[in-house]
């Protein structure tokens, strides 16, 4: 990480025509909108909303899940756009309870067999179904391929062809079309009465973290955010970062943002936003930012540096972040009101230490 200066960093409680930010009200009629529409117009694209034709069809429905534990659903999302119609998958083992339960979705990357086998035979940590459902959780998850490829190609077959075949500088990205598919889940998950629908929360890893961050920035029905290991354009502030750049992660992966985010390729400072912004835009909805101690691409001082100035929106709903002294013992949960955080020891990655912190931080406050 590079050193911290306020001085160059947009101020997160200022609107742009620079008026204080001193109120909820404020926050959340004026200063969080203007955020939402300058990340949006800026770095991830403008999605479509939900189309008025979301079909959803249970086609698996095994009450016997889990030895009997658990009930599995295997649920399909259809709909049809202007140009054409799409399908994806995604998966719930929801606990046994007479109560509806919260429920934890995973946007799931890497390879699909690996961590998303629902015979339970290959058990990834990455989504630990068993632990999550003995902890009361559903654990809901989709593969994010399955709505639009992790390439190049991304733009000719996914969602982003449904309903447009031509691009302007604030299409939607990639990581937005991810973000539109864990939206469709809500919808799906807003219509299971074994839900707790005021307890639903997202979760992702690197670039399923991004996009998970994306996801509760757009969807306020998510009542909790989990970011691991999300990095550039994640959780980590842009102008103090060190490891992955905007100049590459944009060459490595032109397809994930919008075309108007690559004029910042060469000129951070530009930008009228850092990824503290991104990150209040969860405020007051709780938020927990995970990072790995050898995770030096993702740079976890400068995802800890915008997950304590995002504090700040918190604050004006009287919940506390992280305080800003902190500096993390790896393993150790680090919880406000609002905010979490913890540093595992080790590599980039999602492990079942990392889920058991989440859910910890979500006991505690649910
Ligand atoms: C890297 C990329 C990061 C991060 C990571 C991942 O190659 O540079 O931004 O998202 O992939 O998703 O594993």
């Amino acid at each position: 990480m590079k050193l911290f200066d306020p001085g160059i960093t947009p101020k997160l409680l200022t609107a742009l025509d620079g008026t204080p930010i001193t109120s909820q009200e404020a926050w959340a009629s004026i200063r969080r909108p203007e955020i939402v529409e300058m990340l949006t117009r800026e770095v991830y694209g403008a999605a479509p909303g939900r189309p008025d034709n979301l079909r959803f069809d249970t086609v698996v429905n095994d009450g016997d899940a889990l030895e009997g534990k658990a009930v599995l659903k295997t649920v399909t999302v259809s709909f049809e756009g202007p140009y054409g119609s799409w399908s994806f998958p995604f998966w719930m083992f929801t606990p046994k309870h007479d109560q509806p339960v919260g429920a934890l979705l995973l946007i799931c990357i890497g390879t699909k067999e690996d961590k998303l086998d629902i015979t339970r035979k290959v058990k990834s940590p990455a989504w630990p179904v068993e632990e999550i459902v003995a902890r009361g959780y559903a654990a809901v998850a989709f593969h994010y391929e399955s709505l639009a490829p992790d390439n190049t190609e991304c733009f000719s077959h996914s969602v982003h062809s449904c309903f447009s075949q031509q691009r302007s500088g604030d299409s939607w990205g990639a990581i937005a079309a991810w973000a539109w598919g864990a939206m469709r889940v809500m919808d799906y998950l807003q219509t299971d009465p074994d839900i707790n629908k005021s307890r639903i929360g997202v979760v992702g890893h690197s670039r399923g973290a991004k996009t998970a961050l994306l996801t509760g920035m757009l969807d306020t029905r998510f009542s909790a955010v989990f970011s691991n290991n999300s990095g550039c354009m994640g959780a980590a502030m842009t102008r103090f970062k060190g490891g992955e750049s905007v100049a590459q992660i944009n060459e490595r992966f032109p397809y994930w943002f919008c075309q108007n985010f690559r004029k910042y390729d060469d000129d951070v400072l530009a930008m009228p936003f850092d990824q503290h912004m991104f990150l209040a835009t969860i405020a007051p909805r709780l938020l927990y930012v995970s990072s790995a101690t050898n995770d030096e691409w993702a740079d976890p001082d400068a995802e800890l540096t915008a997950v304590k100035l995002a504090g700040e929106a918190y604050r004006l709903y009287c919940m506390n972040g992280i305080r800003d002294t902190l500096y993390p013992v790896p393993d150790k949960s680090y919880g406000g009101a609002g905010i979490g955080y913890h540093r595992r020891t080790g590599p980039h990655g999602l492990q079942v230490s990392d889920w058991m912190h989440f859910i910890d931080f979500l006991d505690a406050r649910w």
